[in-house]
């Protein structure tokens, strides 16, 4: 069934057991995000509040749409059914999905003439941000952020990019917000090219939109690539969208809220800190970003505003940004004709580290004899990538390894790694300036040093790999059997 607006969504995340409706009121300021932050890292369903403490009715929150769930075997439960795969399905599973989907020709949306957003419109003077709910996420936010799950809409002066991305945006007063705009980023960017015309950057923010949706607003797809025509060929249909009333773009048709207006790169107020993918609040006060001024807000009766509360894994960052990032690596590093069995972006690593596994016969199929020039291809390639820009450390091993598998990946990567042979060490490479431990010289530069570990047995061992000594992996089939078989019968319960 196919899932085009974000009720639709609650609807099955409720009867999978994922939502959680808060009737009791609650205030925005930090019990909302407390709450967040307790249902990811119990796993426990997504919170949906209808009534505020210290904010008039007529709005909800979803928080933690895609936060990670305590259910049995189904971790990524909110993430499948957002991209409409199987409960069950794992991240390397999703990932795969994703990735395939860059083989198939764009699916460009489609504009349909009117959307439930707008049964409550207002324009001009009539906006008032301050109508929505919007909350103080973490104790020690610079501001309340407006905007933490939603689509944002920039299309080239030309007409030939339209991107659709989320950044962070913090209310400012009833008709303006603040953000990132990182240049590297494409929002920055399409901006950019609107500044270089002495222009304004025409916007649109989609909120509560499909469920699919943020997750291609989260990929690192390379720059002039329509995201909406890479989900339509991911989703095997296209997006319907609308028209916006004040700008010439067009927004996902499905949003309960639609805002509207122009990005000022030249007007600049505080903003920040808050807290972040991750893991911290940064000690950086708040810093000086550009202003969205806002000409027009519309929205559905009882809208939903989306919410994400960033910080230590596993949030949305981790499932929405790292996933999609996974399946763009894992593109581009077969792309490059490297024999790779998976990429995967440990969520609990928060976007620092990136496995990579091989076949033991890599050789073979690479062209390429030695552990460390593989390595140091892996890392032109990873590092030479948007995808990769965020990405510091890469952890390179055989596949006998599973990387979702935290146990297995600690294990390995403490047995197999030589602290200094065959690594390859990228110094200065650019990245983006987002990671938790980057110098101050560093984030203004763009640039850091990044290292690609190897983990891949010695060369002089050629294909032979000492065998695991397990249950699993140390045994003859015929013995593994017959010990399941005979579990109980040995007394085990
Ligand atoms: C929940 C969430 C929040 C995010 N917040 C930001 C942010 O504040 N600033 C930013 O530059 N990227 C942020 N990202 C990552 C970008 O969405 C990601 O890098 C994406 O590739 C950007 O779109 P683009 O490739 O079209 O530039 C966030 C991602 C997610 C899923
Ligand atoms: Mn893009």
């Amino acid at each position: 069934m196919p899932l085009t607006d974000l009720r639709q969504y609650i609807d099955a995340l409720r009867e999978l057991g994922e939502l959680q409706d808060i009737e009791v009121p609650v205030a925005l300021d930090l019990e909302l995000g407390a709450i967040t932050r307790r249902c990811y890292e119990e796993g426990a369903p997504a919170p949906l509040f209808s009534a505020f403490a210290d904010h008039p009715p007529g709005f909800r929150v979803l928080a933690a749409p895609a936060g990670t769930s305590a259910q049995p075997g189904r971790e990524l439960v909110r993430v499948a059914t957002s991209l409409e795969l199987p409960p069950e399905t794992n991240g390397l599973g999703i990932a795969e999905a994703i990735a395939a989907s860059l083989a198939l020709p764009a699916v460009d949306p489609v504009i349909v003439d009117d959307a439930p957003c707008f049964e409550n419109v207002a324009i001009g003077d009539a906006v008032d941000l301050n109508r929505l709910p919007v909350p103080l996420l973490h104790h020690g936010d610079g501001g309340r952020y407006l905007n933490t799950w939603g689509c944002i809409v920039a299309r080239t002066p030309d007409g030939a990019w339209t991107n659709w991305s989320i950044a962070r945006m913090m209310r400012v007063d009833e008709r303006r917000m603040t953000g990132i705009v990182a240049p590297e980023q494409h929002v920055g960017m399409v901006a950019k090219a609107w500044a270089d015309i002495g222009k304004p950057m025409p916007f649109a923010l989609a909120l509560g939109v499909e469920p699919s949706i943020p997750f291609i607003c989260g990929m690192p797809l390379p720059a002039h690539v329509d995201e909406a025509g890479r989900l339509g060929a991911l989703m095997r249909r296209p997006i319907r969208t609308v028209r916006c009333r004040t700008v010439d773009l067009e927004a996902p048709a499905s949003a309960e809220i639609l805002i509207e207006g122009h990005l000022h790169l030249d007007e600049l107020v505080s903003e920040g800190p808050m807290g972040e993918f991750a893991g911290y609040i940064p000690v950086e006060p708040s810093m000086r970003r550009p202003v969205y001024r806002v000409s027009a807000m519309s929205h559905r009766h009882d809208a939903i505003l989306p919410a994400v509360v960033a910080g230590e894994p596993v949030e949305e960052n981790h499932t929405a940004w790292g996933i999609p990032c996974s399946a763009q690596l894992l593109h581009e590093l077969r792309s490059a004709g490297l024999p790779v069995t998976a990429a995967w972006i440990p969520l609990r690593a928060a976007l620092h580290w990136l496995v990579v596994t091989v076949p033991r016969d890599w050789r073979r199929r690479s062209g390429v004899d030695a552990s460390q020039a593989l390595c140091e291809r892996i890392g032109r390639v990873v590092f030479g990538c948007k995808a990769g820009a965020v990405i510091p450390k890469v952890i390179v091993l055989n596949d006998d390894v599973d990387p979702t598998n935290l146990e297995e990946l600690v294990w390995a990567f403490a047995t197999r790694c030589h602290p200094f042979l065959g690594h390859a060490v990228f110094d200065p490479v650019a990245t983006a300036p987002l990671l938790a431990y980057l110098r101050h010289g560093e984030k203004v530069a763009a640039t850091t040093g990044k290292v690609v570990y190897n983990g891949l047995p010695p060369d002089e061992w050629g294909e032979a790999m000492p065998v695991r000594a397990s249950f699993r992996h140390g045994y003859p089939p015929e013995i593994v059997d017959r010990v399941k078989r005979r579990w109980a019968e040995y007394g085990f319960r």
